[in-house]
């Protein structure tokens, strides 16, 4: 078992794919054992996309993730940063396959709906920017 960040992007909010995104983790036997409704604040977004920080897409990254609600998750299960990955499909929703949340949803790379931490240290760094351990200790069955 491992452990994986996810968060509903303020398109998936506004576009009311919450319960949709949380089906899928669900039916794939994922436990999601922290989860909360939240903002992103401007330090935060800086924080956690810091290695896009000389991209040229960053300031629209930044807007985008800052503009509304998102849903942030801690996903437990075998392999879960890549099976959450693989649930999530490639970052450009038009090369991700239908049967994936950005196949089937997204049609624009900066909204496309979910993030996914790319490796385990990710996770547990982006886990640490997003919870506090308070958070954490919540009942997870
Ligand atoms: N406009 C634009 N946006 C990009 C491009 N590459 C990445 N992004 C955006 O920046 C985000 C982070 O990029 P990556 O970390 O490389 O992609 P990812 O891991 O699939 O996506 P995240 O789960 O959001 O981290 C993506 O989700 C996109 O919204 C690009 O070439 N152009
Ligand atoms: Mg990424």
């Amino acid at each position: 078992m491992s452990r994986t960040f996810l968060m509903v992007k303020p398109d998936g909010v506004e576009r009311r794919l919450v319960g949709e995104i949380l089906s899928r983790l669900e039916r794939k036997m994922l436990r999601v054992t922290a989860m909360k409704l939240t903002r992103v604040s401007r330090d935060t977004a800086h924080a956690h996309y810091e290695e896009h920080r000389d991209k040229p897409f960053f300031g629209d990254l930044v807007a985008f993730i800052t503009r509304g609600a998102v849903v942030a998750m801690v996903v437990e299960g075998p392999q879960a940063v890549e099976t959450v990955r693989s649930l999530m499909g490639a970052t450009n929703p038009i090369a991700a396959p239908p049967g994936t949340i950005r196949g089937d949803f997204g049609i624009e790379i900066t909204e496309n709906l979910v993030h996914g931490s790319d490796s385990e240290a990710s996770a547990e760094r982006e886990i640490s920017l997003y919870f506090t351990a308070d958070e954490l200790a919540g009942p997870t069955s």
